[in-house]
């Protein structure tokens, strides 16, 4: 008797675990950093807009905070199938992405929405081939970076021997600036910062909320350094594997995605900079002209050192490089049908 009963209630809960009407087609989607911050926000938009507009044939489940693959890891799992789909910072692997880490360099972006529209529209003209195994859905960056520390810093000067967490071309700054950068992923920074290793930051400012170093970085000092280029891959195979109806829905969302990621980053940051002042008292501080241009000046190396690694990489790197450019302006002038 006891064994029918046993039975039935497997019976039951295989039933519940695949219902009539159930969802056709599931995908995982990998995340690196923790749920609240602005990668895995975009990655929650992206889920219902496809859910909605698949009219539920396809459920996404989503894996923030690095729990099914984390941020050096990501491109490679992606490709392996150990998610088939992932959120990538092009930036924690240098040398991978030759062609868009063009999007990183020092060019004085003043918006995501800008910097992420720029680098939609590159991917897109020159189809580059670090990405060729596997299919891009979306791309975008994050809002320029400014420094967050611990000690006020309101001239070039101050920089001198101050350990700095960055990651990718940021590091690269830093150096040419006189601080020492120490590079790592977001998610290893709050443990670095509390632990005294570095003494700031240098990302986008909305991580003093979503992170909350706004308790650990009472100064933050404006230097509109470069945005961080990311990417949202899906594996090859299971792209291939999806219908054309479904295909079509996630290709019509790249550069929407791209644009709404930017916009909610831009607001954010704002939002961020109240938080800090409101709980923490923060104070931001801006260099002065002569020190801006200097600091412009100090970090224009990075530009031909990218040029003369995509060259070696064999792309048009003068090209991409103008295009880029021309596209800034274009979107700084809000002429969105150039
Ligand atoms: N600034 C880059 C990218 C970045 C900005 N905000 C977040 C939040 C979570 C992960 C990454 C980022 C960086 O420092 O990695």
């Amino acid at each position: 008797m006891n064994k029918v009963l046993a039975l039935m209630v497997c019976l039951l809960v295989l039933g519940m675990s695949s219902p009539v009407g159930a969802k056709e087609i599931e995908l995982s989607y990998a995340n690196f950093p923790p749920a609240p911050t602005f990668p895995c926000v975009q990655m929650e938009r992206w889920k219902t807009e496809v859910e909605e507009r698949t009219e539920g044939k396809v459920k996404i489940n989503t894996f923030p905070g690095g729990t099914l693959l984390g941020a050096k890891g990501m491109f490679r799992g992606v490709k392996q199938g150990q998610a088939d789909i992932g959120c990538l910072s092009m930036a924690y692997q240098p040398g991978v992405f030759p062609m868009t880490s063009v999007a990183g360099l020092p060019v004085g972006f003043t918006s995501a929405e800008t910097s992420s529209l720029v680098l939609w529209d590159l991917y897109t003209t020159y189809d580059p081939d670090e990405f060729s195994d596997v299919k891009v859905l979306t791309m975008f960056t994050s809002a320029p970076s400014n420094l967050m520390s611990k000690k006020r810093v309101t001239k070039l000067e101050d920089f001198k021997g101050l350990e700095i967490r960055a990651s990718g071309s940021l590091s690269r700054s830093l150096d040419l600036l006189g601080a020492t950068p120490v590079s790592m992923p977001m998610p290893e920074t709050p443990e670095a910062l509390q632990k005294g290793v570095v003494q700031g930051l240098l990302s986008s400012l909305e991580v003093l909320k979503d992170f909350n170093f706004a308790a650990y970085c009472p100064y933050q000092t404006i230097l509109n350094l470069q945005v961080y280029p990311f990417a949202v891959v899906m594996n090859k195979e299971v792209w291939e594997s999806l219908p054309p109806d479904v295909q079509k829905v996630m290709d019509e969302l790249g550069r929407e995605q791209a644009e709404w990621t930017g916009v909610y980053m831009d607001g954010h940051v704002e939002e961020a900079l109240e938080y800090a002042q409101d709980k923490y008292s923060t104070q931001v501080d801006t260099l002065s002209d002569q020190d801006m241009r200097e600091l412009q000046d100090k970090v224009s190396p990075i530009i031909e050192e990218w040029k003369e690694e995509a060259a070696e990489a064999g792309l048009p790197a003068e090209a991409i490089y103008n295009d880029m450019l021309s596209l800034k302006e274009k979107y700084e002038q809000g002429n969105d049908d150039l």
